[in-house]
């Protein structure tokens, strides 16, 4: 993945505004217009400071405990083409995107604690001390010594990070137990950096009891706000003309590879910093491995191609998949499969209303849930070589939250209902090894008051209109100066 354009300077973006192919929220390009040139190492659009303080609000309501809080340090990873990128519940409640940073947040005044009660703000943040010898390399980092450090972050208090420990220390003797993100015990002890943290709040305060802010955070994070949306239409935006683009390029002899450039070239020139995760376009056979990410093979005539590819923009990740024939022209089997995985999507797409549960492959006891809706269409329309029903080939789950991640929390159960401000993918697909065939067709779904919005409408999902679309490129390619 290029790097070039993770450290696209900001204001190059507010130049070039006006000519992006989608229309960005006039308030998002304001307010990073705005900012002192300093903030030339952010490379993300945030949030206003108030949608942040909201979320940290809503958090420290149900809380009878110090939240404590550290971002990723920037050591996570060894690799020379590493970029910080930060920890995305941290991000998620500071909107803060640099290295070593850490929040604490209090429960509201009143609330009650184990000795008199604390009186200073309900809300710190920490920040590493300005390093001028640091900043020579890596360049200018936000510190609590900045002129105005605390309207640009959004917190009253600003302290440097040292200060932490003795914080804490002090918290510990009023509060009798600390929340934070423990890690997952099921991932043998948990990520890293979960841990560290762990490891260092029990040798801070040994005394105190530690509890889980996870599941708080999660419920949080599964529903939008309107700034969060409207990042998440640029990176689903941004994906649907790297797939328009892709599917007016495909043809036999061109190599997996070749197209996902194409792609992310499309995602990157039009603003994205990154990709939303790793890029799959599978030709024939590759077309039926869910995560294949090699893009080693020579596209055929006669292959079928899945591309699986979409954009994060601003730290938000959009999730599109798209099918399409190689040489323009979907075989009968192909497009019979096709119109089925299509069919199942159209219905499923349709369920999507608020109370609506995604459902799951492991439990199917719920008849209107969308994996079933589509699952049973898939089952009772076409068959296999063997004369057998497709649904064994529907090989994975009907669709996932979106959001930070590309699989966003807070969903995870099966049976959740949605809500409105949610949004969800809706991925059917039938994957027939035996035939090299496998279709995926993947849109991204906001469920509203009223049922739901498709936000990636734009791009064809018909067959036919596919189809013309390749047919007037291969014109184009014919008639004009070879691509
Ligand atoms: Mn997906």
């Amino acid at each position: 993945m290029s790097g070039v354009f993770r450290r696209f300077p900001m204001n190059l973006v507010c130049v070039s505004g006006r000519s992006w192919p989608w229309r960005v929220s006039a308030m998002l390009l304001l307010a990073i217009c705005a900012l002192p040139t300093a903030m030339a190492q952010q490379r993300r659009e945030r949030e206003p400071n108030s949608v942040y303080a909201e979320r940290r609000a809503k958090l420290a309501s149900n809380i009878d405990g110090p939240v404590v809080l550290l971002g990723y340090t920037g050591r996570e990873e060894e690799a020379q083409a590493y970029i910080f990128a930060q920890d995305e519940n941290f991000y998620y409640l500071t909107g803060h995107n640099e290295e070593e940073a850490a929040l604490i947040l209090l429960p509201p005044n009143g609330s009650r604690a184990k000795k008199g009660d604390w009186e200073g703000p309900r809300e710190i943040f920490f920040l590493p001390a300005k390093n001028p010898s640091k900043e020579k390399w890596n360049g200018v980092r936000m510190s609590p010594s900045d002129p105005g450090i605390e309207a640009r972050t959004g917190f009253a208090l600003v302290k440097e990070l040292p200060e932490l420990r003795a914080t804490v220390e002090r918290l510990a003797k009023i509060y009798p137990s600390f929340y934070t993100i423990l890690p997952y015990q099921r991932e043998l002890g948990g990520y890293p950096h979960e841990k560290e943290v762990v490891d260092w709040l029990k040798l801070a305060a040994p005394q105190a009891a530690l509890k889980d802010i996870r599941a708080n955070i999660n419920d949080l994070r599964v529903i939008k706000s309107p700034t969060e949306l409207s990042l998440l239409r640029q990176a689903i935006n941004l994906s649907l003309d790297a797939h328009f683009e892709a599917m007016k390029m495909i043809r036999p002899g061109l190599f997996e590879y070749q197209v996902a450039a194409k792609m992310e070239y499309v995602h990157e020139m039009g603003g994205a910093e990154d990709e939303a995760y790793a890029p799959i376009v599978g030709a024939g056979f590759n077309s039926t491995v869910l995560h294949y990410d090699k893009l080693f093979r020579k596209i055929e005539d006669g292959d079928i191609v899945l591309m699986d590819v979409a954009a994060q923009y601003s730290g938000y990740a959009a999730d599109i998949t798209r099918t399409v024939p190689a040489n323009g022209k979907y075989t009968p089997r192909q497009r019979e499969i096709y119109d089925i995985v299509l069919g199942a999507q159209n219905a499923a797409i349709d369920a999507v209303r608020p109370g609506a549960v995604i459902g799951c492959r492991e439990k199917r006891d719920k008849k209107d849930a969308l994996y079933n809706i589509a699952y049973n269409y898939i089952n009772t329309h076409g068959k296999d070589l063997h004369g057998k029903p497709l649904g064994q080939y529907f090989s994975h789950g009907l669709g996932h939250s979106i959001g930070l991640n590309v699989h966003d929390p807070g969903l995870e159960a099966c049976n959740k209902p949605l809500v409105p401000g949610m949004v969800v993918t809706v991925e059917p697909g039938i994957y027939i090894p035996e035939e090299n065939l496998g279709v995926r067709i993947e849109d991204d779904v906001l469920v509203t008051e009223s049922g739901h919005e498709l936000l990636s409408q734009k791009l064809p999902r018909d067959p036919a209109e596919i189809e013309k679309i390749m047919a007037e490129a291969v014109k184009q390619r014919e008639s004009g100066p070879t691509q």
